[in-house]
């Protein structure tokens, strides 16, 4: 009780801080009108909309029912756990249930009895929302805190996960990691993973319970000891690379790798006071709303944010329909002290009518035409709105103008076809011979090599002649004594003097028979 109340007077500078509106009702000299800032919703304690799972299978006691004792009272096990009594089962969301007066309810796993194979769980938790942290993360154990553990965090709804600090008893041993702390940190290693002592060493299982992940530590570094220059905090979280994801998560890991050991090595004639209980995971953030709106509830069993600015999306990260004359921005903490909105524009509405589907930021009035023209239009676009796809694009008929796939590439072979371009529907234009809506087919009857050419024999119409054989329709393959384009000449008749030196060649029946045969044939010319 008294530690929460603590976390409350922590929170204080955090919860009145600016950008908590979006909009504000304001009367300019040309009337009233709407002003937009930057703004974001409150921190909230995030506990209360998390999912958890905890691996292996079976980690958690009490399934087979299963006694324990404590590392204070190692010869009294009289402690028992049993998954199916309700006054002795500890199962998961014990870890996130509010704490009333008395007894900590607690999440525990099954004892070390399998030593020395590592007793090893993980405690998953996930939101489905991408959470910016506001405040340190505290997990409470009850019995003993793990000599090792992992802190881990996914970006990605957990498809993918990176390491977010390290603890151990010693950090050398356990993880080959240099023993660092947070407070040690500078404005230029804020963000960094280290692996630190001060959690994880035997100080009574009763006195030191907790395990924390410093966010406010991280914060002093730029807004003093008492948070007091939260505009030094923003202005860096704008301006530093990779700061604000640092402190953004969708999902978050522990990694229990070695429980308590009460301050001495493992007694293996007495396993069962080795464990983890775990009766608190606090997580204190806010929903990343891209600075698009103030407030985020939960809706079918997720976070979302109530979003502004005609912003959209779960984190308002993309523009509404309509309004995607501009391409989406962040909004921006910057500049002091109500930020930018970067607001989603609604077609026609920004620099005057030029409507740029989202392709382009800029417009520029050309003089001697007198119209206005968007600049540099992006994804493949041209025109004065970005409204055509460049040459060897063509446009995508399922997606909307402002979508930024609308142009797809023609992708033409650079042999089959005449030029890089394409009609409507992605078919280019081929040479002849050539087929396919990329021209990089053959025609019937015709070869592909460096591009399509003619069928020179086949096993249909061009048939090789005198036992020859036809190559990958490109050529005949003649006997000895045969030539031409289908062998269909012989070489004594073409070569009077080569065929009389031959030996042989003029006697043999077959050869002048084939000959004869040849010259028979209507229709062949001389090649
Ligand atoms: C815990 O998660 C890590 C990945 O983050 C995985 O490699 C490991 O096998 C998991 N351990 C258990 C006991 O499920
Ligand atoms: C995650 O959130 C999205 C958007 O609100 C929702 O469509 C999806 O069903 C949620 N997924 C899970 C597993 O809850
Ligand atoms: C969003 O669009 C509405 C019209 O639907 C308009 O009244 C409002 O001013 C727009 N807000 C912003 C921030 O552009
Ligand atoms: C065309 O656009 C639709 C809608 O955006 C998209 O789903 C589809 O993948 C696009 N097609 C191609 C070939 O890129
Ligand atoms: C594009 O060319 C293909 C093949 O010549 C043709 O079938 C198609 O109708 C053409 N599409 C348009 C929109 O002209
Ligand atoms: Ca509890």
């Amino acid at each position: 009780m008294l530690y929460l109340a603590a976390l409350l007077v922590h929170c204080v500078p955090l919860a009145m801080a600016q950008y908590d509106i979006c909009k504000s009702w304001v009367t300019t000299d040309d009337g009233p009108s709407w002003e937009f800032y930057a703004c974001q919703p409150k921190a909230m304690r995030m506990k209360d909309y998390v999912t958890v799972r905890v691996d292996p299978a079976g980690i958690t006691c009490g399934d087979p029912p299963e006694r324990f004792c404590t590392h204070e009272n190692p010869y009294l096990c009289s402690d028992e756990c049993d998954a199916s009594n309700p006054d002795l089962a500890h199962p998961p969301k014990l870890m996130f249930d509010s704490e009333d007066e008395g007894l900590a309810t607690y999440w525990q796993s099954v004892t070390w009895r399998r030593y020395p194979e590592p007793l090893l769980a993980n405690i998953t938790l996930s939101w489905n929302k991408s959470i910016e942290l506001t405040d340190d993360i505290v997990i409470t154990f009850e019995y003993g805190r793990p000599t090792i553990m992992m802190l881990e965090k996914s970006l990605d709804n957990g498809r993918t996960w990176h390491p977010y600090q390290y603890y151990a008893d010693d950090c050398m041993e356990a993880f080959s990691m240099p023993a660092r702390r947070v407070r040690d940190l500078s404005t230029t290693s804020a963000n960094r993973v280290l692996c630190t002592e001060e959690y994880s060493r035997w100080a009574g299982s009763k006195k030191e319970k907790t395990v924390r992940f410093e966010v406010r530590d991280r914060f002093a570094i730029f807004a003093g000891p008492d948070l007091k220059n939260m505009d030094n905090l923003y202005t860096r979280l704008e301006s530093a690379k990779g700061l604000k994801d640092f402190f953004t998560v969708t999902d978050l890991r522990m990694r229990l790798l070695r429980p308590a050991l009460g301050g001495t090595y493992v007694q293996r004639e007495n396993l069962y006071k080795y464990f983890y209980a775990v009766s608190n995971i606090e997580v204190t953030g806010r929903c990343k709303c891209n600075l698009h709106a103030n407030l985020c509830t939960f809706k079918e069993g997720s976070l979302q944010c109530e979003c502004e600015h005609n912003t959209t999306g779960q984190d308002c990260g993309k523009c509404k329909k309509n309004f995607r004359s501009r391409s989406w921005r962040a909004g921006s903490y910057l500049p002091l002290p109500n930020g930018s909105p970067n607001a989603c524009a609604a077609a026609g509405s920004a620099f005057g009518n030029c409507e740029c589907y989202g392709h382009s930021n800029r417009c520029s009035y050309i003089d001697f035409l007198n119209v206005v023209t968007c600049v540099s239009c992006k994804h493949n676009t041209r025109g004065q709105h970005c409204q055509h796809c460049r040459l060897g694009f063509y446009r995508n008929s399922s997606a909307e103008l402002d979508d930024e796939n609308v142009c797809i590439e023609c992708n033409c072979n650079q042999i089959g076809s005449m030029h890089d371009r394409c009609n409507e529907t992605g078919y280019c234009e081929c040479r002849e011979g050539a087929t396919g809506p990329k021209c990089d087919d053959c025609l019937p009857n015709y070869y592909w090599r460096q591009g399509c050419f003619p069928n020179v024999c086949d096993d249909e119409l061009l048939l090789c002649q005198n036992g020859g054989t036809c190559y990958q329709n490109q050529r005949c393959i003649c006997p000895v004594g045969f030539k031409g384009v289908l062998c269909q000449q012989s070489r004594c008749e073409a070569d009077k003097q080569d065929c009389d030196g031959a030996p042989g060649a003029r006697g043999s029946p077959a050869a002048l028979a084939l000959a004869v045969l040849a010259l028979q044939l209507p229709g062949w010319v001389d090649l």
